[in-house]
């Protein structure tokens, strides 16, 4: 398999795509196997100089540290429309290409948004477990949960998927307002800081890009700003939020509670997390459906394929 006698490219795969993709990918590449290895290292000394393309997701991402390695690097292309974990700009400087998957993800990712805040505001999981331990028919009706209709949700970000969120909150009736970099030709409220659209909403949707641009945009001050039953739902990245700050703000109850997707340091979140009960937590699967995973994963595919060609990337950054 790591041997360079089929002339096509080679790529080194540091995630591997859904199955019908990868199946796409071995019939037009030569692909070397750096996640299953069981000496990466050798891997990349036996096959990184004859490495052309990259393939991978937010996790791994793409560091710069590997560059050097392979030299005759064209092109990087990432399962995630994040690009947080990807060396853009080192990539960018050495003329290699990086695509990611950008809008097909859209509609899932707004979706469990709104799943959060359903799950936040009427209570799915404390529902599902009230009936399933037997309280109920012990204890008669559970506690009520909240309205979503007439509540302010105010969405940090609203690029591609801060949009699809405000559609599908609007349809619930919910009043959205925003802060983002610059202002939208969008009929919503625009507030210049998180701190001020704190200050003015039920619900804090993050949903802008990771990054150091963003790292603990949602910091004290801002949560201090919310009024104490307020939710933060993140389906954005965990560095968009100062964890110690939110756990302690969870922790006094200075906020309803926190519906999170997304943590700094995953899969190995803060244990902190696992303790509250004014939490809902999921594993970074905002974007995990079959529909939709191959979706980018053809993506990705299709943008190798394109390069390899010489024809024009579908979505570079
Ligand atoms: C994926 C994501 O879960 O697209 C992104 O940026 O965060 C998700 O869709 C991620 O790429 C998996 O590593």
């Amino acid at each position: 398999m790591n041997h360079p006698t089929s002339g096509q490219p080679e790529l080194l795969v540091l995630r591997p795509l859904m199955p019908a993709q990868m199946e796409q990918l071995e019939q037009a590449f030569q692909l070397h196997r750096y996640d299953l290895a069981e000496d990466p290292e050798a891997l990349l000394h036996e096959v990184g100089g004859r490495i052309r393309g990259v393939v991978t997701s937010g996790a791994p991402g793409f560091q710069a540290a590997m560059l050097p390695r392979l030299p005759a690097l064209e092109i990087v292309s990432t399962s995630s429309v994040g690009t947080d974990s990807i060396a853009v700009a080192a990539c960018k400087e050495k003329g290699i290409h990086v695509t990611n998957t950008p809008d097909v993800l859209n509609d899932d990712v707004a979706d469990l948004a709104i799943g959060l805040v359903l799950n936040a505001l009427r209570r799915l999981g404390d529902g599902h477990e009230y009936v399933r331990s037997g309280q109920w028919s012990q204890r008669g009706m559970m506690p009520l949960g909240r309205s979503l209709k007439g509540k302010r949700m105010g969405i940090v970000g609203l690029g591609r998927i801060g949009l699809e969120i405000a559609k599908r909150a609007e349809a619930m009736k919910m009043d959205i307002l925003y802060t983002s970099r610059n202002r939208k030709d969008v009929p919503y409220p625009y507030y210049a800081t998180p701190v001020e659209l704190a200050a003015n909403c039920d619900i804090l949707m993050l949903a802008c890009p990771g990054g150091a641009d963003t790292r603990h945009l949602i910091n004290a001050q801002v949560l201090d700003a919310l009024h104490p039953e307020a939710w933060v739902i993140n389906i954005s990245r965990g560095s968009v939020v100062d964890e110690e700050a939110l756990i302690n703000a969870l922790q006094r109850k200075s906020i309803g509670g926190a519906g999170l997707d997304v943590f700094e340091n995953e899969p190995h979140i803060d244990t902190r997390f696992q303790q509250l009960d004014n939490v809902i937590l999921f594993p970074h699967h905002a974007s995990g459906t079959t529909e939709t995973r191959s979706a980018m994963s053809q993506l990705v595919v299709d943008n190798l394929k394109a390069h390899f060609r010489g024809e024009p990337l579908l979505t570079p950054l």
